[in-house]
C-alpha cells in the first residue's frame, strides 16, 4: 500500500509527525506538495498535512496518526491505550500550536518583522512558563508509565514517541538557551528521545535527504526570543 503525505516541501513542519511514524514502520510513501484534486472532495481537509490512502483522505496530525497507527503497528490495541495514545498527541498539537504563535502571535498573515514586539513577549511566557509546564507533563507520564520504562504508552514504541522526540528537537533548535537551562529537570524525555534516535530506520532517515533542515517552519530560532 502507497501511502501520500501532502505537506509543504523544505522544512519539517506539521508533515513530520506524520513522516516520522511512516519512516519507522518501513512504510512506502510518497512525500509530495498538497494536491488538494487528489483529496476527497467530500472529506477536504482545511489544511495540510493530509494523508491519502486510496479511498481515504485525512487531515489534522493527530487524526492522521490515530488512522495510521494500527495499521502501522505504532499503537496499543488496548482500547484504553490507544485513546490514551490520542490525548497525548492532541497534547503535543497544542504545544506545536504555541510553538508557532511564540513567533507568529498576531497570526500567519504578517511577516514576523511586522510581530517582533509581540513576539517578545508571547516567546518570553512561551519559555518561562508554557515550555515547562508542557515538559513537566511529558516528563511526569513518561515517569509513571506502568508497562515500561522505556517509552509513554505500555511497553511497545508509538507514534508519541515519535513525536515527542521531534518536539524536543524542535524545542532545542528554536530556544537552544533555554532547553539547555531545562534539560537537568527532564531526564526521563531526554532518555526517552535518544532511545528514538537510535531507532535504526529513525537513525537512518535522519541521516537522509528526506530529513529537511528545520528552517522557516514551526521550530524557528531567533535568538531575540531565546534570550
Ligand atoms: N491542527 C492542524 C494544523 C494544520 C496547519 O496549521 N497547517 C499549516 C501548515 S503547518 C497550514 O498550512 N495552514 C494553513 C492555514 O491554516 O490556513 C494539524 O495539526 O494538522
Amino acid at each position: 500500500m502507497i501511502y501520500t503525505l501532502h505537506y509543504w516541501q523544505g522544512f519539517p513542519g506539521r508533515g513530520e509527525y506524520v513522516r516520522l511514524a511512516l519512516e519507522e514502520a518501513g512504510a512506502d510513501y510518497k512525500d509530495q506538495s498538497p494536491d488538494w484534486d487528489a483529496g476527497h472532495s467530500d472529506t477536504p481537509s482545511f489544511a495540510p498535512p493530509f494523508l491519502t490512502d486510496g479511498k481515504v483522505t485525512v487531515g489534522q496530525v493527530a487524526a492522521i496518526l490515530q488512522y495510521l497507527g494500527p495499521k502501522l503497528g505504532l499503537v496499543a490495541e488496548d482500547e484504553r491505550l490507544a485513546i490514551w495514545t490520542h490525548q497525548i498527541q492532541l497534547t503535543i498539537a497544542d504545544l506545536v500550536a504555541e510553538a508557532h504563535d511564540s513567533h507568529h502571535p498576531l497570526g500567519p498573515g504578517a511577516y514576523y518583522e511586522d510581530q517582533k514586539q509581540e513576539a517578545t513577549v508571547r516567546a518570553k511566557a512561551f519559555r518561562t512558563t508554557r515550555i515547562p509546564k508542557f515538559m513537566d507533563w511529558f516528563e511526569e507520564i513518561a515517569a509513571t508509565n506502568r508497562a515500561g520504562d522505556d517509552w509513554l504508552v505500555g511497553r511497545d514504541l508509538s507514534y508519541v514517541d515519535l513525536s515527542l522526540f521531534h518536539t524536543l528537537e524542535g524545542l532545542i533548535h528554536a530556544f537552544p538557551k533555554t532547553m539547555q537551562a531545562l534539560k537537568p529537570d527532564y531526564p526521563e524525555v531526554y532518555a526517552l528521545a535518544g532511545r528514538v534516535r537510535e531507532r535504526p530506520r529513525i537513525a537512518a532517515y535522519l541521516e537522509s535527504e528526506r530529513r529537511q533542515p528545520f528552517g522557516n517552519g514551526i521550530f524557528r530560532h531567533y535568538p531575540e526570543l531565546d534570550a
